[in-house]
């Protein structure tokens, strides 16, 4: 079959599903749930995979991020695989190195490697209909019959916009593009930005350099939960005692669920409890009720993303370290100048500044049906039918799309779901002979619909702050309901919501 996409033209195959052949699949990122889809799809009997990672390595998040005290802050037997339970947890919170060999085992004993081409970055893909063109940076073409983006969510840095920031004369970095030849220890160091990431690195550095000036915009709310080390007898019962690890998976995920997980949803009392919690935990740790005060936020708890520390307040308390709350003027080459004049001299700056938050698959040029720009329609609001698949793109899918379950959860947890519901559309065009799979244009709107009427009812959205989950619409790209009904959701598609077509025109306009 011929495509003709611009001035060119491209034999692509017939529909895989109809020629009785396996289906060729890209999948674009090695994180956690590029792994998981490798390691699903080809246990489901679709063995023909390709997987495109950019950098030299698997790991995507655990990867890219290196910094001092980096842990998540997910609880370890529930951020892991089902598949792959792992009774040798350290901790209750896993840290960063922990978790990135947790995934080249699983990686390791899967095999995975023999799939993935890596110092690959994808960087254009065309639907030629029922195929699509996979074009890397390094120009190669490739014709998929489907394409999986196991791409991440907080993936490129954000640079802040501040005057003077290259002038600095001193070391500065990203923390998501960790230094790892340059020392903190007995250096003046300043850091801007108090969300999760400034708050793991503040605890763990602070004791070791020589001064830490903590700039804060806008202060978050923090829960203390204590950190655990798991002890060799409780390793021991998780192995050896049959059920017990999934158990205690499933009890860690009810927890949060309940209790975080509610908090942001509009159920009153456990929002309640929380930001009671982080009032009471705040004022035990900091004695000083000046910098209480500009530690205490005035928008509702859960509101942002709530940080799980129980390390930032002390450290803030300690006497070389200082939360700076005056607006950042200018950066000048000695340090951070702030809007009262003082100069805030430092070594080495660091830039705990977030990410950019709704480029999910971009820069990747997505091109669908009729010419459709994925990235241009989204005008910096993406949405996705289930956080997943998109009218107009066929035989495309994107784990951890817009509008997913994020916030204090765990995305591994949520992939395999979105797996399995990926493998059940590819199984239906099996079995059915479908060359061609996307959601209706009015399925997709009904549930944005739904979506946006809920989403208002949220914490995040009557909380009363700006946080990365506001999109440009204003509106907190986040699905609004419990997880429960996403993971009911992702049990088995609803293809009524489908166009699913046996003859597919293979001709694509020009763009
Ligand atoms: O980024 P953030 P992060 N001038 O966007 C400030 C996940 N995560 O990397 O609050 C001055 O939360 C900004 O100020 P404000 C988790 O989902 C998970 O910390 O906007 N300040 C804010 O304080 C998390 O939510 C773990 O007023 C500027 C900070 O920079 C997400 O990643 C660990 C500024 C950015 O905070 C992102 O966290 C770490 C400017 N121009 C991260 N621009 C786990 O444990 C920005 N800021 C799993």
């Amino acid at each position: 079959m011929n495509a003709i996409v611009g001035q060119e033209e491209f034999k692509t195959p017939g529909a895989w599903s109809q020629e009785g052949r396996s289906p060729r699949v890209a999948v674009i990122g090695s994180g956690f749930s590029g792994v998981a889809a490798i390691i699903k799809l080809r246990e489901a009997g679709y063995t023909d995979i390709v997987c495109y990672e950019r950098q030299d390595r698997l790991g995507g998040t655990w990867r890219d991020n290196r910094y001092p005290g980096l842990s998540c802050d997910v609880p370890s037997h529930w951020y892991s695989y089902s598949f792959a339970l792992n009774p040798d947890w350290s901790h209750r919170f896993s840290y960063g190195p922990e978790i990135a060999a947790y995934l080249d085992d699983v990686a390791e004993k899967y095999d995975v490697k023999r799939d993935i081409r890596f110092n690959t970055g994808v960087s254009d893909l065309t639907y030629l209909g029922p195929q699509w063109r996979l074009t890397t940076d390094k120009g190669e073409e490739e014709i998929f019959d489907l394409v999986i983006a196991a791409t991440g969510v907080l993936v490129n840095p954000s640079t802040p916009d501040i005057k003077g920031l290259d002038s600095f004369a001193g070391e500065k970095w990203h923390t998501a593009r960790w230094r790892d030849d340059v020392s903190l220890k007995g250096k003046r160091v300043a850091i801007i930005g108090t969300g999760s990431t400034s708050c793991q690195i503040v605890g763990a550095v602070a004791q070791d350099v020589a001064h830490l000036s903590v700039f804060q915009r806008t202060p978050h709310w923090v829960l203390g939960i204590p950190q655990i080390k798991y002890s060799a007898a409780w390793k021991f019962l998780l192995k050896y005692v049959p059920g017990l690890q999934y158990s205690v998976r499933l009890s860690q995920r009810f927890q949060t669920e309940q209790f975080m997980g509610k908090a942001t949803l509009g159920y009153r009392f456990q929002q309640r409890l929380v930001e009671w919690i982080c009032r009471r935990q705040l004022r035990a740790a900091v004695p000083d009720q000046a910098l209480r005060e500009r530690l205490t936020p005035s928008y509702k708890a859960t509101c942002k993303r709530l940080i799980i520390s129980s390390t930032y307040y002390p450290a803030l308390t300690r006497d070389n370290v200082d939360l700076v709350t005056e607006g950042i003027d200018e950066i000048t080459p000695k340090g951070v100048r702030t809007v009262d004049g003082t100069l805030h001299e430092c070594d080495i700056l660091l830039l705990a500044t977030g990410f950019h938050t709704t480029d999910f698959i971009l820069p990747t040029k997505v091109t669908g049906e009729d010419g459709r720009d994925l990235g241009a329609s989204w005008e910096g609001a993406p949405r996705a039918h289930r956080a997943l698949t998109f009218p107009g793109f066929p035989n495309f899918f994107m784990l951890h799309g817009p509008t997913g379950v994020f916030g204090n959860t765990s995305l591994i947890d949520l992939a395999e779901y979105q797996i399995g519901y990926m493998i059940a559309c590819m199984d239906k065009m099996r079995d059915d002979k479908i060359a061609l799979i996307a959601p209706k244009q009015e399925a997709y709107d009904a549930y944005n619909a739904a979506m946006a009427k809920d989403i208002g009812t949220t914490t995040w959205a009557t909380g009363g702050c700006d946080s990365w989950y506001l999109d440009a619409s204003g509106t907190p790209n986040l699905y609004p309901w419990l997880p429960s009904r996403y993971r009911r959701e992702m049990r088995k598609p609803e293809f009524g919501e489908f166009r699913m077509e046996r003859e597919v025109a293979q001709t694509v306009a020009a763009s």
